[in-house]
């Protein structure tokens, strides 16, 4: 597995020409951009990627971070800044290692992250921190949220005010050793011919800190109503999940994971189930392919990342481009080099 999951890497190294866009930023590396507008002014809750000399296996055990920046600017093309320390890994009671991809989220008068963190079991748990400002610092609570495992949660507020949390991640994520509903150490994927792990959806309660029911399965269908196979790895959902709507349509965004896509799948309401379309962004240079989808004054962005800076698959550069649907909703597939 290690063998095929370093030569499908270098595979999509080797196709990379002229990039699209040029990092945000390139005094640290940072990566899984979730961005937001808040009171007019854009943010981007990153991970923030560092060297920590651990070795690369398919459980991403190389990705070893320690900490959040959140990034911020006035407009799209504008002066980027870096707003220092949002949370380290060490204020945070409970966590063990690997602060992965969070998001935020805004609600009367607080900011709260959302991060994926394993706990002192080695188990990804999902924790919230608050601030009063959308930059931090932020303040952990002192416990995992209850009902939460794996990764890479996502926020989506809903025009009727309600906020789900989406999330999940297989392989290093761990999203199959919650297959039965309680934890399996060695729980393992499903087989190919049967139908795909699927991510989670949890409402989130009225104060933000935690679900307000037990995670259900997020269904990403074919055309044909059936659901994708694991086997399908193409189409099927393997991290990275993100919500946007547009003209009254659910858009559910995800990586395929060892496809190094994003694809994305609609539906009519924000559980789904939802129907798989197509591809948002073809392979980055890189292993990891992690996004987010925006509204920034009437134009849609899609931020992700590529390792240009580095070259290296844990040491990422997060960057933006922009998004379009076409008239019939269906959104241009887009390729980061020329
Ligand atoms: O940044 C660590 C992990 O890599 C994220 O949680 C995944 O989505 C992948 O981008």
């Amino acid at each position: 597995l290690t063998a095929l999951f370093l030569a499908s890497s270098m595979a999509v190294f080797a196709q990379s020409k002229k990039p699209i866009s040029q990092p945000l930023v390139s005094h640290i590396f940072t990566a899984d951009p979730s961005a937001h507008v808040f009171n007019g002014k854009i943010y981007i809750y990153p991970s923030h990627d560092i060297e920590s000399n651990t070795k690369q296996n398919d459980d991403g055990g190389h990705f070893d971070m320690k900490d959040y920046h959140i990034l911020s600017m006035d407009k799209i093309g504008g002066k980027v800044k870096d707003n220092g320390v949002a949370l380290d890994i060490k204020d945070i009671p409970w966590a063990g290692r690997q602060l992965w991809a969070p998001d935020a989220a805004f609600k009367n008068g607080t900011y709260y992250l959302y991060f994926p963190v394993k706990d002192k079991n080695d188990v990804f748990r999902m924790g919230v921190a608050t601030s009063k400002s959308p930059v931090g610092p932020f303040k952990a609570e002192k416990e995992p949220i209850k009902g939460s495992f794996s990764i890479d949660p996502s926020v989506f507020k809903d025009t009727d005010g309600n906020y789900y949390m989406y999330f999940g991640g297989i392989w290093g994520g761990q999203l199959q050793r919650w297959k039965t509903g309680t934890y399996e150490q060695n729980g393992k994927l499903q087989d190919d011919s049967q139908p795909a792990l699927s991510p989670k959806i949890a409402k989130l309660s009225k104060d933000m800190l935690s679900f307000s029911e037990e995670a259900k399965d997020v269904k990403i269908l074919d055309k044909n109503g059936n659901e994708l196979l694991a086997g399908d790895n193409k189409k099927r959902f393997f991290e990275a999940s993100w919500v946007h709507k547009y003209k009254g349509k659910y858009y559910f965004s995800y990586s395929t994971g060892d496809t190094h896509l994003i694809a994305y799948a609609t539906g009519d309401k924000p559980y789904g189930p939802f129907t798989y379309q197509g591809v948002v962004l073809n392979p980055v240079d890189g292993w990891t392919n992690h996004h987010s989808i925006v509204e920034i004054k009437g134009k849609w962005y899609l931020f992700y990342h590529d390792v240009q800076l580095s070259g290296k698959t844990h040491l990422r550069n997060v960057k933006v481009t922009e998004l379009k649907h076409n008239p019939d909703g269906s959104i241009q597939t887009i390729t980061a080099y020329k």
